[in-house]
């Protein structure tokens, strides 16, 4: 019931728990007091009607000096600033970097001083080729940038969750990007290279075939952030006292292991889910399920580079693992979320020029141009050369320099002195150089005329692409060559099919074949002029592969859990603590999101409703149904996809006997095999519980609809 109030002529009312002021034209007014504190403008002047312009008569037009009302249309006019060209859509967070042992003897980098010492870090995971608001799980690279805040100044290791990259110089980066993003006439596709002017560039570009390998396997769909490796890509250098310089790679390596998704799961969650990655790494982190990944360095000389089969400044190459080893040096842990997306995520500016004393850049082309880039690139999204003051970009040690003023100064010297030298005395005259503990760069020797020339040291463009490939599992092999038929599947300038299919033949026979009969290529085309014969001698490394490297336990993953009511509550609570206990998420899928009644009566709280939580978001799944609603299940379409597309994507399933009309339904019953569990009681859990740390029952894919490779790749599983 209304009643008048004192609120200039309002009246309260009552919306569910909340009592509000109501004006005369039935708007919503709430006033400050108690904890709300007062809204003013943003000069400060309290505002006292925050739902109606300033306006002549009640139905009159606008006035021109209703302050609050244009500042705040001003204001909102200018939120948003350039997306990034690249890497736009992002997710960042907060943690540390835990050094393990002192590295005195390779590096003065203060960081790598003292075992044990925490150095704080932001991290901002993206895509590259979608804008800021396309979907998490495009095929493509992950962005894995990590800033950390040392004593000594901001580190920016600026890497990608893929080793190697497209392209050998700098200069061609432009290129590749605009053949990557939407074609510029119609503005699509958008975060996918599934089009022909990426392809296009591709066959022309030889040297991206490593990439092209590695972007076509399943490193390209990841599961979640946290289930996947990070890259310096680069060779850098790590400088000691003696001024004596070890080439470094960096490595982040997860510690939940690795995993991804499948295709036909990547482009459902996209459905279901857009911010599938994001939200993984938020509740992860809200949950006190820290990710961490451990930094490894791979440390080699000069000799080394020397012998080694390929150049080392060469970003499209690795050098194998077992080659030069990781060591594994501390641990990056992520334990906080951001307060404000877009002061801390959007705004954070990584440059791959931000090193410290200590570490060095190589001559690595690609690394050269980088450094320009993106300073410039900060500039322009964030307006100003001081976007280097923002808290998110601002070092932790202390800092002074003499740059100032531009716009949006706002940390300024004090005092009169803004040069040096200058004869003022004491802490006013303001900092001058440290010779000691300054920066120096590695003294390398450097001659040469001045030239635009590719060394041929860089011209071998097959021969890794090759054993990326071969040292992959079958069915990561299979993945791989339906990656390249669905991607040039939407080529429709047959011509660019055929001159990838060209490469293909000189990274493996098999591959191209099975690649050209998927796409019903009507002739094989002769291999590609290669710069370089394609080498046959180079060793699998087991390392390359994800499958070979499984984590055998379901620790972080998520199990989804469909039930009905009349469900057996004693069973979903013994599953629930069981995969609990093993680290793992447990979420409730109901066909109403409420949740349901149990047989006994107790009420089981659904966190999703089934429509809203397919089973492509969950890495195992589990139907435990009462017989009535086993019944109701078979008639629910949404219900009949959970079961399909789990059986389909080679899920572990576990089942009760009264959800049988369900999988009936869904076409299963003839072929389930050792990957569905039937829960008779508690006393099965242990068994699917196990067999989910294998995370995939791969031996179901070979009847699945995966396309089959040559019968020289189906022999490598
Ligand atoms: Fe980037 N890249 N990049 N890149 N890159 C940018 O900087 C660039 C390259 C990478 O989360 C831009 O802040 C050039 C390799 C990440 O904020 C821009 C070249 C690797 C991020 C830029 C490369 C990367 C960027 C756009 C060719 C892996 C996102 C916005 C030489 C080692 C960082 C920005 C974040 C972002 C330039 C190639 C990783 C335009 C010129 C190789 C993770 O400056």
């Amino acid at each position: 019931m209304k009643r008048k109030a004192k609120n200039g002529g309002c009246s309260t009312a009552h919306f569910g728990d909340q009592t509000i002021y109501q004006g005369p034209g039935g708007e919503t007014h709430q006033v400050a007091g108690e904890e709300r504190p007062v809204l003013t403008t943003q000069q400060g002047i309290p505002v006292a009607d925050d739902q109606n312009t300033l306006r002549v008569g009640t139905r009159g037009p606008a006035a021109l000096e209703d302050f609050h009302f244009r500042e705040k249309i001003f204001h909102f006019d200018h939120e948003r600033i350039p997306e990034r060209v690249v890497h736009a859509r992002g997710f960042g967070a907060h943690g540390y970097f835990e050094t393990y042992e002192s590295l005195s003897d390779i590096t003065r980098a203060d960081i790598f001083k003292r075992s044990g010492e925490k150095t704080p870090a932001f991290v901002r995971f993206s895509t590259v080729a979608g804008n800021k608001g396309s979907a998490d799980l495009a095929r493509d690279v992950r962005g894995f940038a990590v800033k950390l805040y040392t004593k000594e100044g901001n580190w920016d290791i600026v890497g990608n969750n893929i080793p190697v990259f497209f392209i050998q110089d700098a200069i061609k980066f432009p290129d590749l990007i605009h053949s990557a993003k939407q074609e510029p006439d119609r503005g699509f596709p958008q975060a996918q290279t599934a089009h022909d002017n990426f392809w296009d560039f591709i066959s022309l570009t030889p040297e991206s075939m490593h990439m092209v390998m590695w972007i076509m396997s399943d490193r390209a769909i990841p599961r979640s952030l946290r289930f996947m490796e990070g890259f310096g890509v680069h060779t850098f250098r790590l400088i000691n006292d003696e001024g004596k310089s070890t080439f470094v790679k960096f490595h982040w390596k997860p510690k939940l292991g690795l995993q991804s998704v499948i295709w036909n799961e990547a482009v459902k969650i996209n459905g279901a889910d857009p911010d599938y990655h994001r939200r993984d790494l938020w509740n992860a982190i809200q949950a006190g399920d820290f990710p961490e990944w451990e930094l490894g360095l791979q440390l080699f000389d000069q000799d080394f580079a020397d012998k080694f089969d390929f150049d080392v400044l060469d970003a499209t190459k690795i050098i194998p693992e077992e080659q030069v080893p990781v060591r594994r040096v501390g641990r990056l842990v992520l334990d906080r979320c951001v307060d404000n997306f877009f002061a801390e995520t959007e705004q954070v500016a990584f440059c791959t020029q931000n090193i410290l004393p200590g570490v060095d850049f190589t001559n690595d082309p690609l690394l050269q141009g980088r450094n320009f880039s993106y300073l410039d690139t900060q500039v322009k999204r964030l307006g100003s050369p001081n976007f280097t003051f923002l808290p998110i970009n601002a070092p932790k040690c202390p800092f002074a320099t003499f740059q100032q003023d531009g716009h949006m100064a706002f940390r300024n010297p004090k005092g009169r002195v803004n040069y040096e030298p200058n004869s003022w005395s004491g802490a006013a005259s303001g900092p001058r150089e440290d010779p000691q503990k300054g920066f120096r760069s590695y003294p390398a020797e450097v001659e040469g005329k001045k030239q635009r020339i590719r060394p041929e040291s860089f011209a071998d463009h097959y021969s890794q692409a090759r054993q990326f490939y071969l040292s992959q599992t079958g069915i990561e092999q299979c993945h791989i060559a339906g990656a390249l038929i669905f991607e040039l599947s939407k080529v429709k300038e047959l011509s660019i099919r055929s001159r990838i299919v060209s490469h293909l033949l000189n990274i493996d026979d098999g591959l191209a074949r099975s690649v050209a009969r998927g796409l019903r290529l009507q002739d094989l085309p002769k291999p590609a002029d290669a710069a370089k014969p394609t080498r046959k001698d180079l060793r699998e490394s087991a390392a390359l592969s994800i499958l070979r490297n499984g984590p055998e336990r379901f620790e972080g993953r998520k199990l989804g859990v469909l039930v009905t009511d009349g469900v057996n509550a004693e069973l979903v609570r013994d599953l629930r603590s069981a995969f609990e206990g093993a680290g793992a998420m447990v979420e409730i899928v109901a066909p109403e999101v409420g949740g349901d009644k149990a047989g006994d009566d107790s009420w089981i709280e659904g966190d999703e409703k089934l429509d809203g939580a397919p089973s492509v978001v969950y890495d195992a799944v589990a139907v435990l149904s009462s017989a009535k609603g086993g019944e109701a299940l078979a008639k629910n379409p949404a219900a009949k996809d959970f079961v399909t597309d789990a059986f389909t994507h080679c899920k572990f399933i576990a089942w009760t006997a009264e959800a049988q009309p369900l999988f009936q339904k869904a076409g299963v019953v003839e072929d389930l095999d050792e990957g569905v569990f039937a829960l008779k009681s508690s006393e099965d859990i242990g068994a699917f519980l196990k067999a989910c740390g294998k995370l995939r029952h791969w031996d179901r894919g070979a009847k699945a609809s995966q396309p089959r490779p040559s019968s020289e790749q189906g022999r490598r599983s």
